[in-house]
């Protein structure tokens, strides 16, 4: 449920600018006076903040994409402001409108590299490749290659109105929607800005001689990008990396607004060691986000922290532990009814110790773990969060001492 409404919060930003650049543009009055400059100066505003957060936070990813629209906007203005009919126009029109889309769609679906390092040269290197072909077509004026791109494929009225050659519609569809995806399988807000971006860059290619338009479009995509910085990073930071799950710096904030009616669960993955000792550090991790997802599950209220290691936290506001019980019951069950595959390089050799533990956390097909689970509430003794976590600390601990598998309060 939380990983849908955070999929569904994607694209929250990216469509609010885009409404809004529509609303400023073609249904409000003309900017006042005094604001008139902002309409020509906004691309290079979004531009300075936009890289001036990308390089503030390290996102390469975002500096090449600002670069990107930055060079379409100063293109505009060199070659399109006087319309798109000469051969040089048709040309850079062209060039602009297969390009941008291209290169923000696989700006979405590489991985963050930086910009000072090889990879960062490298990519640069495919950006200055395009602008030196654009360069050179511009130059030796192939006119055959530039009327081929132009050529009209299919003529249903959508598809051969406009101005936008049909390859550059291609890109722009296949990119907005290959960033899409790369922005729900990532969760990340970046690569939805991209996919935000493309779409805003599109109404821009769509009227390049409407020179507000054009420079509110870019600006729009570009504040997206810089928005995107920010959201990421407040991501990271409250977080965890490996399980997605919120992180102990989200679990302090929590436990500092908490009220006084509350419960605590404290979670512990049974014989975790041996188990990456057995299985592998790397199958380790995938386990822990198997029980993080099985947590984040929780029913009645329940919000779940990745502690550290492989302890987790549950905070129940407005809950005692009694009302808690049921909920955190199903998800020890949960967790030790799952199965998980073992697939490939992750099967391990059949080790002397794998055989021994038949019948523990090895099943037959697959593995499987299970949780501890100590739980205290806020009452008279036990008044600060920290010393209702100590008390569930201290519950977790009559757990294992049972058995484990099992949950104590
Ligand atoms: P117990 O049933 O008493 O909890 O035994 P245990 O082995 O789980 O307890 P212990 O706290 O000694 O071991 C925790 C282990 O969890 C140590 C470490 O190898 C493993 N661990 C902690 N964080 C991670 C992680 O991020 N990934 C992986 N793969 N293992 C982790
Ligand atoms: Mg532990
Ligand atoms: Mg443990």
């Amino acid at each position: 449920m939380h990983g849908l409404l955070r999929a569904l919060g994607l694209p929250v930003v990216p469509v609010v600018i885009l409404v809004a650049g529509f609303a400023l543009v073609f249904y409000s009055p003309a900017l006042p006076r005094s604001l008139a400059g902002f309409s020509i100066y906004s691309p290079h505003i979004m531009f300075v903040l936009g890289i001036a957060l990308a390089v503030g936070y390290g996102r390469g990813r975002a500096v090449f994409a600002l670069l990107i629209l930055a060079t379409a906007y100063a293109s505009r203005q060199w070659w399109l402001h006087e319309g798109i009919d000469g051969f040089h126009a048709r040309a850079v029109y062209a060039a602009l409108t297969i390009f941008v889309p291209l290169d923000l769609a696989l700006l979405s679906v590489v991985p963050e590299r930086g910009v000072l390092n090889r990879h960062g040269a490298l990519r640069f290197g495919v950006f200055l490749a395009q602008i030196a072909f654009t360069a050179w077509v511009f130059v030796a004026g192939p006119t055959d290659l530039v009327d081929f791109v132009y050529q009209k494929v299919l003529d249903p009225s959508p598809f051969s109105a406009g101005r936008l050659p049909q390859i550059a519609m291609l890109a722009i569809a296949l990119g907005f929607l290959v960033a899409v995806i790369a922005a729900f399988v990532s969760r990340s807000h970046l690569n939805a800005s991209f996919a935000g971006a493309i779409a805003a860059f599109a109404v821009a290619a769509h009227v390049p001689n409407a020179y507000v338009s054009f420079a509110s479009f870019i600006a729009a995509a570009e504040l997206m990008v810089a928005i995107a910085v920010l959201q990421d990073t407040f991501r990271m930071a409250f977080r965890d990396e490996l399980t997605g799950i919120p992180s102990r710096r989200a679990l302090n904030e929590q436990l500092a607004a908490l009220g006084n009616h509350y419960a605590i669960a404290m979670l512990d993955v049974d014989h975790f060691k041996q188990f990456n000792d057995t299985y592998g550090h790397d199958l380790g991790d995938q386990v822990l986000k198997m029980v993080a997802a099985h947590i984040a599950r929780v029913g009645g209220g329940g919000r779940a922290f990745r502690y550290g290691g492989e302890e987790f936290t549950v905070v129940f506001p407005g809950k005692d532990a009694d009302d808690a019980i049921p909920y955190l019951e199903a998800v020890r069950v949960s967790i030790e009814s799952y199965r998980m595959a073992l697939r490939g390089a992750d099967r391990p050799a059949r080790t002397r110790r794998a055989k021994r533990q038949r019948g523990g956390w090895r099943r037959r097909r697959g593995v499987s773990v299970t949780v501890s689970i100590g739980v205290a509430e806020r009452n008279g003794r036990l008044d600060r969060p920290q010393e209702v976590i100590e008390a569930a600390d201290r519950a977790l601990y009559r757990a294992k001492e049972k058995g484990r598998n099992r949950l104590s309060r």
